[in-house]
């Protein structure tokens, strides 16, 4: 990885971070209705995933789906203002967190149910194939959407049809409260491509250069007509489920053993002993962020409210 790249990656992570610490804050200060999900933890995945496309290729996530926005191009002050519930949020202040939509950014969603958005992914790659257009869609889900009829129907159909799209597990080894090895009577998520006769690798999802590296070979693969791949990245939410969760599924214990596998304190060791960039560097982008997301505060606080005419106008009865 270039320099430049790398500096890149450990900017968008640390813009993730803080901008999700300030999004918890503000949501105990009840500027956020709603649910919302923080991703800490998990940043290496959107930001080594995501940087393996184009800007002009889809991605579709799930409700954690701060980070995703973030890295694929949608501002902090809109994604801030959306969680504010602002008419100048991604979604128009009609989602809320977990329904961040911004097609100008091609990234479609955000979507609360769980394994909903694994065919609306699938749904895209295939209009990219009739379409004959040079693009990927690139389908995060959790590890808790895998048990789901969804998950297998879109990949049974996306290896038959060679579709353009990758599928990204997040592997955070939870769903709320429910430990993947009490829920899955295969717990090595990889090992279901198989199944389906499509490439499946297991990633270090708190290791963002593998994470890249992994999701650049797919997504090429994807491009040239090679069809699917499922990558699952193993990693860890370092916080509860929701703001709602007391975490008492899992021990203290196991929590400190994932600490020191922070992937931005990784990546930083890493940037250092590779001796191209100092701490000051470092330092320097940590405070260029705060700003970022302060800026972003003041912009949810200030923007206003959708009106009753927007509100009342996208309700289907
Ligand atoms: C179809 C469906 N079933 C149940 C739920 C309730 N639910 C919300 S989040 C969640 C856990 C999903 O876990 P996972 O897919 O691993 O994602 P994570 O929260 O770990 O990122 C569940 C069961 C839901 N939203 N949709
Ligand atoms: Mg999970």
């Amino acid at each position: 990885m270039e320099r430049e790249q790398r500096l890149l990656f450990y900017r968008q992570m640390v813009l993730i971070r803080k901008f999700e610490d300030v999004a918890g804050e503000m949501y105990g200060r009840g500027h956020v209705g709603g649910f919302l999900h923080l991703y800490i933890g998990e940043e290496a995945c959107a930001v080594g995933a995501v940087n393996a496309l184009r800007h002009e290729d889809y991605i579709v996530t799930h409700y954690r789906d701060h980070g995703h926005a973030l890295v694929k191009g949608c501002s902090p002050r809109a994604v801030m203002a959306e969680l504010f519930g602002k008419a100048t949020g991604v979604s128009s202040g009609m989602g809320g967190s977990m329904h961040l939509f911004c097609p100008i950014n091609r990234m479609m969603g955000g979507y609360a149910i769980v394994g909903g958005g694994i065919p609306l992914g699938a749904g895209i790659a295939l209009g990219i194939q009739h379409l004959g257009q040079d693009l990927v869609c690139l389908n995060f889900f959790g590890d808790g959407a895998v048990n789901e009829g969804t998950f297998h129907e879109a990949l049974n159909l996306a290896s038959l049809w060679k579709l353009p799209v990758v599928f990204f597990c997040e592997n955070n080894q939870y769903a709320m409260g429910t430990a993947l090895s009490r829920s899955s009577a295969v717990p090595e998520i990889y090992k279901r491509a198989e199944a389906y006769a499509i490439p499946g690798q297991q990633v270090d999802g708190m290791d963002v250069d593998a994470v890249y590296r992994a999701t650049v070979d797919a997504v090429e693969r994807a491009r040239r007509g090679g069809g699917p791949t499922l990558i699952e990245a193993i990693t860890y939410r370092f916080k509860g489920h929701s703001m709602a969760d007391a975490v008492m599924y899992r021990s203290r214990q196991e929590e400190e053993t994932w600490r020191p596998r922070d992937p931005i304190a990784l990546f930083r060791d890493q940037l250092l002993l590779s001796g191209t960039v100092t701490a000051a560097e470092l330092d320097a982008i940590g405070v260029e962020q705060d700003a970022v997301v302060a800026d972003a505060v003041r912009y949810a606080e200030e923007s206003p409210e959708p009106t009753l005419e927007k509100m009342f106008g996208d309700v289907y009865a």
